[in-house]
């Protein structure tokens, strides 16, 4: 045995030396084993020629993966607009600047990533300065956003209704090369939405036209203070900041901000209590009014801040989220007193639209991403795109991002047709049951696409610094800031019955309509399994009518699965429908279709929300071992 691997080592060697003399065929030892073999130590010559020695590190590199224009790259984004809003101008700009985006941002998002905030507390004179410093990329980040109107689409309404959709899909497009510019963006979009609904000027009307300018001089961003240390879900008992009114009818507001994303912004909106004449404040969500401060002064400084630190998270470095105590923060009132939550609401659904819309472009850039390296990477003698099971993977994706785009793409047109005065009562109903079903179920989708994304790159994927796991790490938090899961799958109850039942009726009603609209007789599969779903769901709802209090509760999340996945099989096969649509949109629709629709019914037949399950789940948490 010796001997055969002493011949072998002398016979491979001829390989390893960069001779590449052809090896005859009748060789039994296969080429692995050859180029591991190191060259004998008596070979003259050996350590130059060797081609594993020193510098030469092999000859075999793998092409990475290729960022292309994504909007031209994007079958689904062009057939939406091409049905949707059929605009030259619109397909012009979301060209240019999907070419923008891969010239020039993507490489600054990197820098992003690379480079994150930091906090200078003092000066060198000692002097309390907190001074978050970003790097120039996240600057630049600032200065595109208002030059690309990716606030200011929104506002302009230069496509009426449609203009929602047009800004949503540019910030679709930016949202993965922005370095998590996209999080000052949705909170700088949400109070443009709030200072607007509101309809007040003062003080505030110089602040709505910076954050809805173009132009980079006068572009501000906003903040969004709610979070505090014993309220990140339950703002209203969890707020403990107080506003001490002013004699000019201005306030001081004192608290303890546990979370505030983006704090480089140039102003915010928070919540905080009002006190009256003996210092007392009203508990709860009635307690909670809205205000408005600026940041800085004129000189740039903070003011009534200091900022504790930044937070040290798993993913989102990009962005700087501290600590704050306010300190006599100058602010003014905009809502009614206890008001607040309800104000601030506003704002809540477009920061949960642009979260929603960051969700699905996460899926959308790996999978783009995916795709290319597919046509790069060769496994077991052939492309990763020939190997049917790999396709598979991929087609799975598609499905998932489709369906998560779609259903997207329509909270943005209710939207933009509630703003411009389009929308009927139905339309109002069906945007507010749809955002927190949109936001949490994208969200959590997200994750998983991205995963399953990263894993097709193999190893290179959990590589720092090919970019692909910080797409992952960034991910995890959409199903967590805005409102985790659980918190929105409650929110749809308290819509639900806040509504009296008219959230949900808007819902049928509207989608059936989606399905009595689909003729094509190679979706009635699908449509058969939407329509069954949705009995499904009508049936289960009535029932839950006459189950004891906690039934809904259990069944929160799996009911808000139910919406979203019915909603979107809907939407597949209304797109599918178009006649401008593609056999792809036709397959994307069955595919959908083909999972359990509804799993708040098969989870209802199995028992899982009886009263009897949440003593078991939670013997089932906490059990202890019972070994000494
Ligand atoms: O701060 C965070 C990080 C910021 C980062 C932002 C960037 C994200 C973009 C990313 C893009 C890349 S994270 C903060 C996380 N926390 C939350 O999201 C809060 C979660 N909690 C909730 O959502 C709660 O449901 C509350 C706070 C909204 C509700 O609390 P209450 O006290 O129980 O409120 P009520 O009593 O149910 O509702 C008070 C009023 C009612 O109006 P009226 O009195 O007129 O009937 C409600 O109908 O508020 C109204 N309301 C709403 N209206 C409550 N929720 C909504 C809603 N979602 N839409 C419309």
């Amino acid at each position: 045995m010796m001997a055969v691997n002493r011949q072998v080592a002398r016979h491979s060697y001829r390989v390893c030396t960069g001779l590449y003399r052809p090896l005859s065929r009748s060789s039994s030892v296969s080429m692995v084993q050859k180029v591991l073999v190191r060259p004998p130590q008596d070979v003259p010559g050996a350590e130059e020629q060797a081609e594993f020695s020193r510098a030469g590190i092999g000859g075999f590199f793998q092409e990475r993966p290729m960022l292309k224009n994504p909007f031209l790259e994007d079958a689904l984004l062009q057939g939406y607009l091409r049905r949707h809003l059929p605009s030259e101008a619109v397909y012009s700009d979301l060209h240019v600047f999907g070419e923008r985006l891969v010239r020039e941002v993507d490489g600054w998002g990197r820098e992003c990533e690379v480079t994150p905030p930091r906090l200078v507390t003092y000066d060198p004179w000692g002097c309390r300065v907190d001074r978050i410093v970003t790097s120039p990329a996240w600057q630049r980040m600032k200065d595109l956003s208002a030059q690309e109107g990716l606030v200011a689409i929104g506002y302009e309404r230069s496509y009426g209704e449609w203009s929602r959709v047009y800004q949503m899909c540019k910030l679709y497009l930016y949202s993965p090369s922005s370095g998590l510019y996209t999080c000052p963006l949705a909170m700088t979009d949400g109070a443009a939405k709030v200072i607007q609904s509101l309809g007040v000027s003062w003080p505030v009307a110089d602040a709505f036209s910076r954050l809805t300018s173009r132009n980079p001089e006068h572009f501000w961003t906003s903040g969004q203070w709610m979070t505090e240390r014993r309220g990140g879900s339950d703002v209203g008992n969890g707020t403990e900041t107080i506003a001490l009114p002013q004699s000019d009818g201005t306030y001081r507001l004192s608290g303890f901000k546990w979370f505030t994303s983006a704090t480089d912004a140039d102003m915010t909106l928070t919540l905080a209590r009002v006190t009256d004449v003996d210092g007392q404040t009203t508990s709860g969500s009635r307690g909670l009014s809205m205000f408005y401060a600026a940041v800085r002064d004129e000189q740039g400084m903070v003011q009534g801040i200091e900022v504790q630190r930044l937070k040290d998270k798993l993913g989102t470095r990009q962005m700087p989220t501290a600590e704050l105590l306010l300190d006599g923060l100058p602010a003014h009132r905009l809502s009614e007193e206890g008001r607040g939550v309800a104000c601030i609401a506003n704002m809540l659904t477009v920061s949960r639209i642009h979260n929603s819309v960051s969700a699905v472009a996460g899926m959308r850039r790996v999978l783009q991403l995916a795709r290319d390296y597919a046509t790069r990477r060769s496994a077991f003698g052939k492309l990763l795109r020939d190997h049917p099971l790999h396709m598979q993977t991929l087609a799975r994706m598609e499905v998932e991002t489709r369906g998560a785009f779609l259903l997207v793409m329509e909270v943005c047109r209710l939207i933009g047709r509630e703003e411009t005065g389009h929308a009927s009562q139905l339309e109002t109903h069906l945007l507010r049951l749809l955002t927190p079903v949109a936001k949490l179920y994208t969200g959590k989708q997200a994750i998983a696409v991205i995963s399953e994304g990263l894993e097709s790159f193999g190893g290179q994927g959990y590589i720092e610094d090919t970019g692909l796991p910080a797409m992952l790490r960034d991910a995890q938090v959409l199903s967590i800031w805005e409102g985790t899961t659980n918190v929105l799958s409650l929110d749809v109850l308290r819509c639900v019955s806040r509504s009296s039942g008219l959230v949900l009726q808007a819902y049928f009603t509207h989608t059936q309509s989606l399905l009595a609209a689909a003729s094509l007789p190679s979706l009635s599969v699908a449509v058969r399994s939407v329509d069954s779903a949705l009995s499904g769901l009508r049936e289960f709802l009535q029932a839950a009518a006459l189950k004891p209090p906690g039934f809904m509760e259990l069944a929160a999340r799996d009911l808000a699965y139910s919406l979203a996945r019915i909603y979107m099989g809907a939407l597949l096969i209304d797109h599918a429908s178009w006649e401008g649509a593609s056999q792809s949109d036709a397959y994307a629709a069955l595919r959908w279709c083909e999972q359990d629709l509804c799993p708040v019914v098969s989870k209802a037949a199995i028992g899982c929300y009886n009263m009897k399950t949440p003593p078991l789940d939670a013997a089932l948490v906490y059990e202890e071992s019972t070994r000494d």
